[in-house]
């Protein structure tokens, strides 16, 4: 029997003979606060087990945060997009259950990974194939998805009778033409697809030369950006056309002659809606403040701004050989504070959208490129959520600007 209680039942007893009997337990608790016109009641406030409402171990770590994103898409009002692999890719989307339901529940936009690049959708000069990039922007149709296109000019996944091309300048201006139209004319009128990789990657990164030396480059001059861009908008009128790079965040002078490239556009006419921030990034390159102002010099402008490719690498220095939870944290923070740059630096109305570069860690390409484990994306191999899907949904929720 606890004290408290020994002494309530005792000043019962005497509060039945004598009031004196409250004196009796003065200063204890459990009289000053306990009953008084119900003596026969149990007292509320005094606590049935005192020694073990004590903790009995060591204060433990703080508790794994939670994932509870049941929808990222739902979170954002601009597209929320993932590249997927399709055609007959073994993790095509188009037959995996799995996949589709993660597509389904969280992203609003859908990019290609590869069957929408020139070598799957223009094998020969005269001959297109369209039946797997059909298929994937009918499924995106289906599920109320957008689609991004990507891309209709790189210097990589060329078809072989593309690099072997001949001619003049004003030929290969042509044969591009033909190729872009054709590509951009065959969707323009399915509403699911909305916007357009036009160039992909055609800046070096390093200075002083300013163009990689690609086929177009080579063949037709720097007057081919203009050129690609302008056929694009006169095969659809609405899609939004971007350039699209990697690493404009980290080197300025890169940025500077996309800068350049946007300024010369504007004078000219040239059409260009947006531009594209591929976003392969590590826990901690480039500094959040590298990528505001990146963001910002293409918001000055007035263009759209689109993180096209996201993935985040945790193991740069190959120290891993597993996911620990504290790794998989700091990707959830990165991820939050990647996404609230882009809140924070992008008005509402220039923001084209964020997009991630594969649906699991194991889809993604990042592992074979780097010869080293990694797990770069939202999701596990498993198909369970990772923390890194909270840091993105948080970073929506935390971040803002209008
Ligand atoms: O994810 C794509 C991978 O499956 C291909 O093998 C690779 C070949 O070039 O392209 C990957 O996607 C790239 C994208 O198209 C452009 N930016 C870099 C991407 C990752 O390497």
């Amino acid at each position: 029997m606890s004290k408290a209680m020994g002494c309530k039942r005792f000043n019962i007893f005497l509060l039945m003979l004598s009031v004196l009997a409250i004196t009796a337990c003065e200063g204890s608790a459990g009289w000053e606060t306990g009953p008084t016109a119900e003596p026969t009641a149990e007292p509320t406030a005094v606590p049935s087990t005192e020694p073990t409402a004590e903790p009995t171990t060591e204060p433990s770590a703080e508790p794994t945060p939670q994932i509870s994103v049941t929808s990222l898409h739902a979170e954002a009002d601009f597209p929320i997009g993932v590249g997927v692999p399709a055609g007959n890719a073994s993790n095509s989307l188009i037959d995996s259950l799995d996949r589709q339901q993660i597509v389904n529940a969280h992203f609003s936009q859908i990019t290609a990974e590869n069957i929408m690049k020139p070598d799957a959708l223009h094998p020969a000069e005269d001959d297109y194939f369209w039946d797997d990039a059909v298929a994937l922007v009918d499924y995106a149709a289906v599920n109320g998805m957008s689609v991004h296109g990507h891309t209709l000019i790189w210097h990589n996944q060329i078809p072989t009778w593309m690099s072997n091309h001949t001619g003049t300048a004003e030929q290969w201006t042509t044969m591009m033409q033909t190729h872009i139209n054709t590509i951009v004319g065959r969707f323009a009128d399915t509403a699911a697809v909305v916007s357009w990789n036009v160039v992909n990657e055609a800046f070096t990164d390093d200075a002083p030369s300013v163009y990689r030396n690609t086929l177009w480059f080579s063949n037709i001059g720097e007057d081919y950006f203009a050129q690609a861009f302008t056929a694009a908008r006169a095969a659809d009128e609405d899609a939004d056309l971007y350039y699209n790079d990697v690493r404009l965040e980290l080197n300025g002078s890169k940025m500077n002659r996309v800068v350049t490239m946007i300024e010369a556009f504007k004078a000219n006419g040239t059409p260009i809606d947006g531009i594209g921030f591929q976003m392969h990034v590590s826990l901690t390159s480039p500094e959040k403040t590298a990528i505001e102002s990146a963001f910002a010099r293409v918001v000055n402008l007035g263009l759209k701004v689109k993180i096209t490719e996201m993935d985040v690498t945790v193991n740069d220095d190959k120290s891993l050989s597993a996911l620990a939870l504290d790794t998989e944290l700091a990707q959830a923070a990165r991820y939050q504070e990647i996404v609230k740059a882009y809140m924070d630096a992008v008005p509402a109305a220039q923001r084209g959208g964020i997009s991630v570069w594969g649906i699991t860690d194991d889809d993604s390409g990042l592992p074979e490129l780097h010869q080293r484990d990694e797990w770069p994306l939202l999701f596990n191999a498993n198909f369970t959520p990772k923390h890194a899907l909270q840091g993105f949904a948080d970073g929506l929720v935390g971040g803002g600007s209008e």
